[in-house]
């Protein structure tokens, strides 16, 4: 089937008992058991419920893997993954990410004996970079694609490549375009990772996360680290996570729509200095881009021009999007990385990554492309 279709009907058939078409939010934290020893399939919520488990399926369908797991956020999914590894272990990782998993591997995954080298994608050849940075203890390599908030785009298919020579694991998260633009499994990746919050939910009311997989082995292995950490979302977070995937074609083919006029837009405009969006041709990385996805999302990234000063000024007169962290819901939003999004990147750090002072990040919505067009350019002018 197609993925519209799968969105809608894979993991939802309609309840047997009642014939309701939807998932029923089973709000209980416990089950009764008919013997000791003796159930339905369900013992407790932490480790299974039925509304996150038509959720899990309907995960695993979209992205094309065999396997879903549901959390109670995008990096409560992300620490789940890493729990993978051990003390002394190594990864590499992309060196344009979510400033959250930045502060994750530094701050946390880095007291357990687990560090990270991040790799400059800026470069020629990325392929021998990433080869470059493997050492013997390396186990993971992770990846976004596009990247939060530079929007470059990794080679999915070469890093599987790489990483099945290397004996890694390649995990790609998926956030910033969904399932419906990109399948990182089909191209070779072990994990897929989402913050459901985005996209997938689509709404902005909920935080979620998911992990995606055709591996047996790592399933089994997360699926028990799931129940053990217990970072799971309630049934009713499951619920509107399920509803939102229902949506998800026809809310991307209109924010890429959107994005694409507005990028159109704002690379003509003269208050701009620079522009990201892997659209348009002159994105250094447009072809691979087109390679590897089927189109490119609802994200735009801007430096201005007048440094700090025209972004405050900007911010201030703007008034559909709204100024506000997050991404992916039928709102447009604004954000300024170097605050907000990536504030726990130190400054040097921060700068060496080509996050600069002046840049601005919009998650363009599904409202009217027109509107929100003209209040750019009022905000601009
Ligand atoms: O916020 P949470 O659901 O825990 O997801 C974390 C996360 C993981 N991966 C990517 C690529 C992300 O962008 C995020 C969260 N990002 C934002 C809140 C943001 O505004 O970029």
């Amino acid at each position: 089937m197609h993925f519209e279709t799968k969105a809608i009907h894979d993991g939802q058939e309609p309840d047997l008992q009642t014939g309701a078409v939807n998932v029923p939010i089973y709000l209980t934290s416990t089950y009764q058991q008919e013997a000791i020893g003796k159930h339905k399939g369900y013992e407790y919520s932490r480790t299974g419920n039925p509304t996150r488990a038509a959720l899990e399926q309907a995960l695993a369908s979209i992205e094309s893997g065999k396997f879903g797991l549901a959390f109670a956020s995008g990096l409560a999914a992300t620490t789940t993954v890493l729990s993978l590894l051990k003390n002394g272990d190594h990864i590499v990782a992309v060196d344009d990410l979510y400033g959250g998993t930045y502060r994750l591997l530094e701050k946390v995954v880095r007291n357990w004996g687990v560090t990270t080298t991040y790799v400059d994608i800026n470069v020629e050849d990325v392929n021998s970079s990433f080869q470059n940075a493997i050492q013997p203890n390396t186990k993971l390599i992770w990846i976004e694609t596009p990247t939060n908030p530079l929007l470059k785009i990794v080679d999915i298919a070469s890093l599987a490549t790489i990483a099945r020579q290397n004996q890694l694991i390649l995990v790609v998260d998926n956030t910033f375009v969904s399932p419906y633009f990109q399948r990182p499994l089909e191209l070779g990746a072990d994990i897929v990772v989402h913050s459901t919050t985005k996209y997938i939910g689509g709404h902005s009311d909920i935080i979620g996360g998911a992990v995606i997989t055709s591996n047996e082995e790592i399933y089994s292995q997360l699926k028990f680290y799931q129940n053990a950490i217990g970072a799971v979302p309630s049934p009713f977070d499951s619920y509107l996570v399920l509803r939102g995937i229902k949506t998800l074609a026809v809310r991307m083919r209109e924010h890429e729509t959107n994005a694409l006029h507005l990028a159109n837009f704002l690379q003509n405009h003269p208050k701009v200095e620079r522009i990201y969006y892997p659209g348009l041709p002159n994105h250094p990385q447009h072809q691979l881009a087109k390679t590897q996805m089927s189109g490119f999302g609802g994200m735009i990234s801007l430096e201005l021009k007048g440094g700090f000063a025209a972004v405050e000024k900007f911010v201030s007169r703007i008034k559909l999007f709204l100024l506000a962290e997050s991404l992916g819901g039928v709102e447009s939003l604004l954000c300024y990385p170097v605050k907000m999004t990536h504030g726990a990147i130190p400054e040097a750090e921060r700068l060496k990554r080509g996050i600069k002072d002046n840049l601005v990040r919009l998650s363009v919505g599904i409202e009217h492309k027109l509107d929100l067009q003209t209040d750019l350019e009022n905000a601009l002018n």
